[in-house]
């Protein structure tokens, strides 16, 4: 593969941007090699500097489900320009936006918009300290929340792809307000609460895992999840960020048919621009200023420009249901290349899924974190230079657009298959 331009690329941004990189993951460190710096994008491809073209599995790490440059999107970006991109004063469309996430998540009677997943989670753990007065949380081993400081404990996505256990610079105080417990395990949970009940103030999970690879919860963990937050007034708080709108139209709380008491929404929610939100029960968001005690601004919340791209995101997805079974079937047929492989477990819900070099199961970090990645570097590799660019870190999610047609899914099953069944 010719990466000449992009190498050049990033020995030029490591002079000014950390790692070369805005986001860490995007340095390629775990599957090694130059990242290819990209170009532009058309529907489920993207093209790099050095005129290579790829297949897309990141979609921008979850936002583009309906593909590149989806020209609904593009032309509400195109008129709300004729408007304006900013006026920091209330408009009608961030009530719209708004009005059609609660109609997708009946849980999240108020919600609020901010500008990242990280904002959104942060903001949704002050209600939830405020609301219920007591300070800790308790969030899973390899689920990832954004860098909100006391949840860079044993995270996954980035942290996990590079091996940083607990990130440098949050002081003691803050990580120990946060228990990590292992994903999917009731009893840690019940002990947990038995020892420190009445301190909880929320309990936040990634209620479908992608940032320790994808991870299923069993049956018995949401409900547990649900009861023991109940029984002792903690807050239950699903991070949807990466699954809302994603798994299905209502999230995985509509898959699970399960209502937590607060929610974090991103990605898909944004169409590509900057945006998230956090929401819940009414008498719980009511306490977020001006109405309420708890603190939580932004100057770019709610702006007319993403709030447009987002709007006709979420709104093509409500009046076209069948994209979800099309992702659903497009995703089956890839992972069924890896079917039945020694040492090859395919953890997948709808369009985001992983594929682990591990014998399986993997229901945890403590799974998740034994997989031979020399082994995945050598998948990543193979694919790439196939044309094919799947998350480079065993410890993501990959994601299927909408654009992701026939030729593409038989390219890629075909690719994977020649790696798995040499
Ligand atoms: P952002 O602050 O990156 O917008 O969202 C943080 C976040 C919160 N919650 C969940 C469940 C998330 O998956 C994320 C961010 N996801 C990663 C991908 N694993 C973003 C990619 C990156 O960090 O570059």
């Amino acid at each position: 593969m010719k990466l000449d331009q992009s190498a050049a690329l990033l020995a030029r941004a490591q002079q000014i941007i950390p790692g070369g990189v805005n986001s860490p993951v995007r340095a390629f460190r775990s599957v090694g090699g130059t990242p290819p710096f990209i170009a532009r994008g058309e529907g489920c491809r993207f093209h790099d500097v050095d005129g290579n073209t790829y297949i897309d599995y990141i979609c921008s790490w979850g936002p583009l489900i309906l593909g590149h440059r989806f020209p609904p999107v593009l032309d509400a970006i195109r008129d709300v320009l004729d408007v304006g991109t900013s006026f920091g004063a209330p408009t009608e469309r961030e009530i719209e936006l708004a009005e059609e996430i609660r109609a997708a998540a009946p849980s999240c009677e108020m919600l609020r918009l901010v500008n990242s997943g990280t904002e959104a989670t942060m903001s949704a753990l002050r209600v939830a300290r405020g609301f219920t007065g007591r300070e800790l949380t308790i969030k899973f081993e390899g689920c990832y929340h954004g860098h909100v400081d006391s949840l860079l404990v044993k995270a996954g996505s980035g942290m996990a792809t590079l091996g940083i256990a607990d990130t440098a610079g949050v002081p003691p105080g803050f990580a120990n307000t946060t228990l990590a417990l292992p994903y999917n395990s009731v009893e840690a949970l019940e002990a947990a609460f038995r020892e420190r009940g009445d301190q909880i103030a929320a309990v936040i999970l990634e209620p479908i895992a992608g940032n320790m690879g994808c991870v299923l919860p069993s049956p018995e963990f949401l409900a547990a999840l649900r009861a023991l937050t109940q029984k002792h007034g903690a807050l239950l708080i699903f991070d949807e960020v990466m699954t809302g709108f994603r798994v299905a139209f209502g999230g995985a709380q509509q898959l699970f048919q399960l209502r937590p008491d607060m929610t974090t929404f991103g990605k898909v929610i944004g169409g590509g621009l900057p945006i998230a939100a956090y929401g819940g029960r009414a008498d719980i968001m009511s306490r977020v200023a001006p109405a309420g005690n708890v603190y939580q601004a932004g100057t770019l919340s709610g702006n007319p420009l993403a709030v447009s791209a987002g709007l006709a995101m979420v709104r093509h997805l409500k009046a076209h249901p069948e994209i979800y079974t099309q992702l659903n079937e497009a995703a089956t047929r890839i992972c069924a290349a890896g079917e039945g492989v020694e040492g090859v477990t395919i953890n997948r819900c709808g369009s985001m899924f992983t594929f682990f070099f591990h014998p399986g199961p993997v229901n945890s970090w403590d799974d998740a974190k034994s997989c031979d990645t020399a082994r995945f570097r050598d998948f990543h590799r193979h694919l790439l230079e196939r044309g094919i660019y799947f998350p480079p870190s065993q410890y993501e999610a990959a994601f299927l657009s909408a654009a992701h047609d026939a030729e593409a899914v038989e390219t890629t099953a075909a690719a994977i298959s020649a790696f798995l069944h040499p």
